[in-house]
């Protein structure tokens, strides 16, 4: 996984920025011990500006905050989430408080599966922390997004705080 740093195009402290957001949305995710609390959004990284937000369970049903992100705006253009590709801008970007998921314990559509339909537009994607092993093991979409030619990389130094948001409704281990 690539650093922020080494990230071309908004200078690293609109990284931040950004996922600090993303984190701001994760906050207002209901707590449910089986997820993790998520925040995130697109941005067109060509003008700086924020195309649609979401958080985990914030769209009907058992949803993604990534999902939601895909839900919210292909609602706004009266299309399907797959069509979304023929509208966002060539250079849309993704922030997200923990990367995105690859499998789920549910069986829905996997959050990796659905930035692959899209990345003819979807270029990079910034997480904040790792997707923990502990539903579905070690997360191997990180690999399916970097050989369809997106980048994925780290914001670091918001680990703590987006792990503590994400966990808040789990049980503690004994
Ligand atoms: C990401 C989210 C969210 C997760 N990850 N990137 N965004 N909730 O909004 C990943 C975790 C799954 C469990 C349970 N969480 O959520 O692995 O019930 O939440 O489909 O595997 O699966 P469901
Ligand atoms: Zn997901």
């Amino acid at each position: 996984m690539a650093h922020e740093t080494e990230a071309p195009g908004l200078s690293s402290r609109l990284h931040v920025e950004y996922m600090q957001q993303a984190l701001n949305l994760a906050r207002k995710s209901p707590p449910k011990p089986t997820n993790y609390r998520v925040g995130a959004l697109l941005v067109d990284a060509k003008t700086n500006t924020v195309l649609t937000t979401g958080y985990t369970l914030e769209c009907e049903g058992n949803t993604h905050a990534e999902q939601s992100c895909f839900i919210k705006l292909a609602k706004v253009h009266n299309v399907s989430e797959k069509q979304l590709v023929d509208l966002l801008p060539e250079e849309t970007v993704l922030y997200t408080t923990v990367e995105p998921c690859f499998k789920r314990l549910s069986g829905n559509l996997p959050c990796v599966q659905r930035i692959l339909e899209l990345r003819k537009a979807i270029k990079t994607v910034y997480v904040g922390v790792k997707e923990p092993e502990k539903f579905v093991g070690s997360n191997t979409g990180r690999k399916e997004l970097e050989d369809a030619g997106i980048k994925v990389v780290l914001v670091e130094g918001m680990e703590k705080e987006i792990l503590e948001v994400a966990t808040a409704g789990h049980v503690p281990e004994r």
